[in-house]
């Protein structure tokens, strides 16, 4: 990917002895500047700096020792025509004109500016120090105090005053301050009232973010070595720059729809029996849910792609009832291989040299679940296809989603629980070239923050090869960087509190905006046992959590929707059932983050940029592009003080109750909210689409249902598909774009389609009053449906409850408008 014209003659490192320039670095002095198409290079006696521009907006500056590079795992654009930019670079200057601002490389001085058009808060890279072989680059950041991102981080919510290691690490029941976690994106979001700007440092080393800790003026980062591989990404908002970052690093694929119902998960539930009680016990209830998964317990002693001989004697038959019953299963899948000859896995693992191997060319072996293992080295496409190719054992069994757990890699007996960092990793030889063009093996201290990554590549390439037609689900727990084009991610092994259950929002909010969307807890927190309270409370955020699951550890009480007491059923009944009514809302945001790269759970800042409150709200949310969420996270309550954005923004943002379309106040105000009713609003003009009840995803509801929030106009739009082939990449699906005017005491929606798909509800209903002002006003005395093939059709008004008239249709794609007098 990255071509480097003019070679350059790598002098000694003693050449930093008599060393002038570069602060002390044992890089050297200038010696010239080159310009390439898509590049200017600052030569130094031995090493160089790079400047690029990626996707109209982003500045990519390395800085680097010697000459080697590797391919990155996480950037998927190419940089652009340098010519396509206004660039003036000569010894003393590299300067780029941008949109938002300028951006200068000094050669001599190694020092970078960002002046934003917009901003009060410019950006200095004011020293950077190679020392050892790691590096150190410190920011001037200009009295900037908002900083986010920095992917799954506990902490305080905003990251200034905080600092954070990416390292993926495995640390269960990890406290409300532990930090590094299990996964690592190294992108950081300064958003303010002033202006935004990110910055992505993609090296995978371990590498520290002291943000304003050490010295409140500045970002230190630090790296354990590589390059200095920072993106600047510019941009007028926060959104863009959002944006930016996820089409430099991609989007999250679709997932199947059934990964967006309810969950059921523990470690485990075994043996066959209960699973299939578990499943009858949702069915039996009437409370919804979609998937059930298999913890470790499943397999033969831990062994991956295995069966339990005696726990699961037929696991085809099980599969077979729990499809009938409307279920999808998904397996977990550990890296570790047990180190046994005579064991399928191991044996063709080691046919084909798969396994990552030490400095002395023997496998490297450490303990985990199933004993002495050994590990696949993802990061060459070998053992890429040999892995995915091993996921055929569960497919033939109707497996329909997979669970890659312990990939950090995490290693019981390993040094600081993870491998040694002078295992070898052999990379694909183009990814990683240098001047002889052969190098293709990496260190772990390299790339540790990337197995997981890999891994999860690894299980989602090889099971779009074994049935390219379908959706893939695979669930991963640590993760990179760019991670979100393989897997969903969950926030590992959390705790049963409330306050891990404010924490795990305030992550799902950081993690959003580094790129992931598709992330989620393990609701009632996976160590300990929550309250009745404390459970029905976290199913409440799971409605509007991406990836909704309940998980628990082993020797956990049992935490099912009606484990705790009827009453609590009830309450949990009917937060379930909101997911599959909101459902099309669901889909829709799913659909939007997979083209827009946004985060389905919104900081309110992303919005609201000019509300100075909105960038310190860690515990309300917008979700998608309607809804806003205030979820009750203290214990002991029935109401909460919430905030509604949009009061100094001078936009004219107006609130209202989801419950009663009621008109809420902007700003800080308490509302009630007793268990089961969590607060959630939608903005003024927004038609909400719903529908009606059903059990899981294999079902087909019945009915849609338009649900008018506007006073004199309101729209909707909404995306449907088959939800789960690929078929809608070949066009076969609907997006549907909705108004809604009043005028002359009519109510008038409009249809505009575009697609072909054609969902198979058998009722369209339209709630044509839900706002209190609109009650009587709009009796519904006749609703007229007009369809493009020349069709009038009148509807029936099949409900009125509180004074809201919901008028029935026979459901149809033809509908151009519907008429209410
Ligand atoms: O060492 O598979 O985070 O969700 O239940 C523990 C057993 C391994 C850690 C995961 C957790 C899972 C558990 N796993």
């Amino acid at each position: 990917m990255k071509m480097f014209y003019g070679l350059i003659l790598l002098v000694g490192i003693n050449s930093m002895l008599n060393d002038s320039g570069g602060s002390g670095t044992p890089i050297g002095r200038l010696r010239q500047v080159q310009k390439t198409p898509e590049s200017v290079i600052a030569v130094y006696d031995s090493g160089k700096a790079r400047v690029e521009i990626f996707k109209s907006g982003i500045v990519h500056l390395t800085i680097q020792r010697g000459d080697d590079s590797r391919k990155s795992f996480a950037v998927i654009e190419e940089p652009e025509e340098l010519s396509r930019y206004k660039i003036d670079s000569d010894k003393k200057a590299i300067s780029v004109s941008l949109k938002d601002g300028a951006v200068k490389y000094l050669p001599e001085s190694m020092n970078l500016s960002y002046v934003p058009q917009n901003s009060s808060n410019q950006l200095d890279l004011i020293g950077i120090q190679f020392e050892g072989s790691g590096l150190v680059a410190t920011f001037d950041i200009h009295g900037a105090r908002n900083f986010y991102g920095l992917g799954e981080k506990t902490l305080p919510y905003n990251k200034y005053g905080t600092c954070d290691t990416m390292w993926n690490s495995d640390f269960p029941a990890y406290s409300a301050k532990l930090d590094p976690l299990y996964e690592s994106i190294p992108f950081l979001l300064k958003a303010d009232t002033s202006g935004a700007y990110g910055l992505f440092f993609d090296n995978t080393f371990r590498s520290v973010f002291d943000v304003g800790a050490s010295d409140s003026g500045k970002l230190v980062y630090k790296s354990a070595g590589g390059a200095l591989e920072l993106y600047l990404i510019t941009g007028k908002n926060s959104t863009e720059i959002v944006q930016r970052f996820s089409e430099l690093t991609g989007k999250m694929a679709m997932p199947p729809i059934w990964a967006l119902g309810y969950q059921q998960s523990r470690w485990s539930y075994y043996p066959e029996e209960k699973v299939l009680d578990l499943a009858r016990g949702f069915r039996k209830r009437e409370i919804p849910c979609d998937v059930i998964y298999l913890d470790i317990n499943y397999m033969d002693g831990y062994r991956c792609f295995t069966w339990s001989p005696k726990d699961f004697p037929t696991p085809k038959n099980m599969l077979d009832t729990l499809h009938d019953l409307g279920f999808k299963i998904v397996t977990i899948i550990d890296p570790g291989i047990k180190n046994e000859s005579g064991y399928r896995v191991h044996d063709s693992g080691v046919k084909e040299d798969v396994f990552v191997k030490s400095p002395d060319g023997k496998y490297f072996a450490g303990q985990v679940w199933p004993g002495d293992c050994v590990f696949p080295d993802f990061f060459n496409e070998k053992t890429r296809k040999w892995w995915g190719s091993q996921y055929e054992f569960l497919l033939d069994y109707g497996v329909d989603g997979f669970w890659n757990d312990m990939n950090e890699p995490s290693v019981f007996n390993g040094p600081n629980k993870t491998f040694p960092l002078d295992v070898v990793h052999r990379l694909d030889v183009e990814d990683h070239t240098n001047s002889t063009g052969k190098n293709a093996t990496v260190t772990h201290a390299e790339v540790h923050n990337v197995y997981g990554m890999q891994m999860a590549r690894a299980s989602r390439e090889g099971l779009e090869k074994l049935e390219p037609d379908e959706r893939p689900f695979v669930l991963t727990r640590a993760n990179y960087a760019g991670g979100q084009r393989y897997a969903a991610m969950w926030t590992g092994d959390n705790f049963s509190s409330f306050a891990h259950l404010k924490l795990a929002l305030s992550m799902f909010l950081n993690i959003g905006v580094s790129g992931q969307p598709f992330v989620g807890s393990d609701v009632g927190g996976f160590i300990g046992n929550p309250s009745a309270e404390l459970f029905s409370r976290w199913l409440e955020l799971g409605v509007f959590t991406p990836f909704f699951r309940t998980h628990s550890v082993w020797d956990s009480k049992p935490r099912e929707p009606w484990a705790f007491d009827s009453a609590s059923m009830e309450v949990n009944r009917g937060v379930i059932e909101r997911r599959y009514e909101l459902l099309p809302e669901i889909y829709t945001a799913f659909r939007d983050a997979s083209e827009n790269g946004l985060p389905i759970v919104r900081p309110l800042y992303l919005d609201f940029p000019e509300d100075q409150e909105a960038y310190n709200i860690s515990d309300e949310f917008l979700f998608g592009d309607n809804l806003l969420v205030a979820p009750v996270v203290d214990s002991g309550t029935a109401s909460r003080e919430i905030y509604l954005p949009g009061r100094h923004s001078g936009d004219d943002v107006k609130w209202r109750s989801f419950y009663d379309g009621e008109e809420i106040q902007k700003g800080w105000q308490s509302v009630g909210a007793p268990l089961g009713k969590t607060p959630i609003f939608l903005r003024d003009g927004t038609i909400l689409l719903t529908q009606s009840l059903i059990q899981s995803t294999s079902q087909q509801a019945d009915t849609l249902i338009l649900k008018i929030y506007g006073t004199n106009s309101a729209k909707g739009s909404s995306y449907f598909d088959d939800g789960e082939t690929m078929s809608y990449k070949r066009g076969d699906f609907l997006v549907w774009n909705i108004t809604y005017e009043y005028t002359n005491s009519h109510g008038i929606l409009n249809f505009d389609r575009e697609g072909t798909y054609q969902p198979r509800y058998r009722f369209l209903s339209v709630d044509v009053s839900v706002l209190p002002e609109q009650r009587g006003r709009v009796p519904a005395h006749k609703a007229v449906m007009k369809t493009s093939d020349g069709r009038e059709l009148v509807g029936e008004i099949t409900d009125i409850r509180n004074g809201v008239v919901r008028v029935t249709f026979p459901f149809t794609t033809e509908v151009r408008s519907i008429v209410v007098e």
